[in-house]
């Protein structure tokens, strides 16, 4: 219905502009073309100097209604060191294009009005003048090379990378359809590094992780954290096609180019809540942010850093949408320990992750920490509960060469933890139970289990426990503990348990 009312407002729009142009010729006809021509010309002068003010009055006014929404003007002043170079340097570029803008429009109108048509007036004509052209070519040389030194130097200031030792972090930001994957390098400060020719459905950046500095590399969820007056070196790339890393408060912004990485270093100077409360103290940041919702949250409330993709990449382009909020140290280090390895909770000894994990059925030197901790979890809980199952714990990081008793070297993390809690709960008295699966020969299979479990209890004497403390059996295939069908399921069933034999007293030390 609109579309057909627009279409007819088309139509007699038309049909009103030529019946104008046809009263026009008619008028022309009877007053004789030359006086027609002069009051024309006459008209048209005076209505474009009544544009030219309405035209800059309307520019002035809206640059001045709207400048609260204007970067680096009311409270959307960068929220980043270098930001105030930038935005000084469109604040100069804007200065010296506002003069030229304001004067070639007076000008324009101007001389349209001043040489409109007057009877027996003739145009000069000027085929060439040096002193004018010597005029127009150096004043705008002189401008132009003002800004183009100024902007080289404001290049030089904020694309300088971070040098050999200063302290920063440096992160990742991916960019795919459709969207951001960033990685944080974990406790090491490190990233580790990546080969394309390692993605796959589950090591979507083809981290490499022979790399040990892949190991703790973090990629979080939704939420993302920075700390401020740090300085962050973003690594930028691209998966598919170009994207653009825009962060527009912190004023960066740079091409993720497949194939071609680039960066944005940046020290954000304001956290997100400090940025809140300069926005607090302008009205229009004071509405409801759900117009449905008016006595819910402010719109300052409710502010977030955004990173965009600022590159038309697709039509799912806005949905790169991340958020990114600054803390203080102390709060970003909180973060950082809430969040967990990629590798260690997605790859490493994942079922049905062994193509992608090169340490698979092994247990690294940073796992230690972790299965220390959960061992020690385990037996609290077991010495308090009073249920059989809760009181068998299963060493998960304890591996023996195939067919044999000989304990791998990489054992050596859980039983060193399996020491520490013995020693710290020094009343503790386990047993420990050999299993395996169904392959080969059940008299041999039931055999191996009981050797390896006297060789973890042989370990653990030597570390210091008591023999009195330890006990050992071996059950064979009789005790699966999933079905022997499918790999995944003969590989829970080779195990070595232990149970806690006697309830451990309340007084006991906490953890
Ligand atoms: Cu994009």
């Amino acid at each position: 219905m609109t579309a057909i009312i627009i279409l007819l407002c088309f139509i007699l729009v038309s049909v009103v502009v030529v019946q104008i142009g046809k009263v026009t010729e008619l008028t022309a006809q009877i007053k004789g073309e030359r006086a027609t021509l002069k009051d024309n010309s006459l008209w048209n002068a005076w209505i474009g100097l009544v544009f030219l003010v309405g035209f800059l009055v309307a520019v002035i006014v809206s640059a001045y209604r709207m400048r609260n929404l204007m970067f680096g003007y009311g409270p959307l002043k960068s929220a980043s060191e270098h930001g105030v170079v930038l935005d000084s340097l469109f604040n100069i570029t804007l200065f010296f294009t506002g003069i030229v803008f304001v004067l070639t429009h007076i000008a324009l109108f101007y001389f349209a009005f001043k040489y409109r048509y007057k009877e027996g007036r003739k145009a000069k004509f000027i085929s060439h003048d040096n002193r004018l052209e010597i005029w127009w070519t150096a004043i705008p040389a002189v401008v132009m090379a003002f800004l183009v030194v100024r902007g080289l130097n404001a290049w030089n200031v904020v694309m300088a990378d971070v040098k050999e030792g200063e302290d920063h972090i440096e992160i990742e930001a991916t960019g795919q359809q459709f969207n951001w994957i960033i990685r944080y390098p974990g406790a090491d400060g490190k990233l580790g590094t990546r080969d394309f020719k390692m993605t796959t459905g589950n090591n979507q950046l083809g981290q490499d992780f022979r790399d040990a500095k892949n190991w703790d590399d973090i990629i979080p969820g939704q939420e993302l954290y920075l700390p401020v007056g740090k300085k962050v070196r973003v690594r930028i790339t691209a998966k598919d096609v170009l994207h653009n890393f825009d962060l527009p408060h912190f004023r960066v912004k740079m091409d993720a180019v497949p194939g071609m990485p680039t960066y944005f270093v940046f020290t954000p100077k304001m956290t997100t809540s400090e940025f809140r409360q300069e926005l607090r103290k302008y009205p229009e940041w004071n509405e409801p942010f759900d117009v449905a919702d008016p006595s819910g949250p402010k719109r300052w409330e409710k502010f977030e850093y955004e990173l965009a993709c600022a590159e038309l990449c697709g039509k799912g382009h806005y949905s790169m949408r991340r958020v990114f909020r600054v803390v203080s140290q102390e709060e970003y280090d909180a973060w950082v320990k809430t969040q967990e390895s990629f590798y260690l909770t997605q790859i490493h000894n994942k079922d049905g992750k062994e193509a992608e994990d090169p340490f698979w059925d092994q247990t690294l030197p940073l796992e230690a920490a972790a299965i220390e901790k959960k061992l020690s979890d385990d037996v609290k809980s077991a010495g308090e509960s009073e249920t059989p199952s809760a009181k068998s714990i299963r060493l998960d990081n304890i591996h023996f060469a195939t067919g044999s008793a000989n304990l791998t070297t990489d054992s050596k993390y859980e039983l060193d933890a399996l020491v520490n809690v013995l020693t710290k709960y020094p009343t503790l008295n386990i047993s420990l139970n050999g299993h395996t699966d169904n392959v080969g020969d059940a008299a041999a299979n039931l055999e191996l289990s009981k050797q390896r479990a006297a060789s973890v209890v042989n370990y653990l004497s030597t570390r210091g426990i008591g023999a009195s403390r330890l006990r050992s059996a071996g059950f064979g295939d009789t005790q699966p503990a999933d079905s022997n069908e499918k790999p995944s399921g003969r590989r829970k069933n080779r195990r070595v348990e232990f149970n806690v034999l006697n309830a451990l007293p309340s007084d006991e030390p906490e953890s």
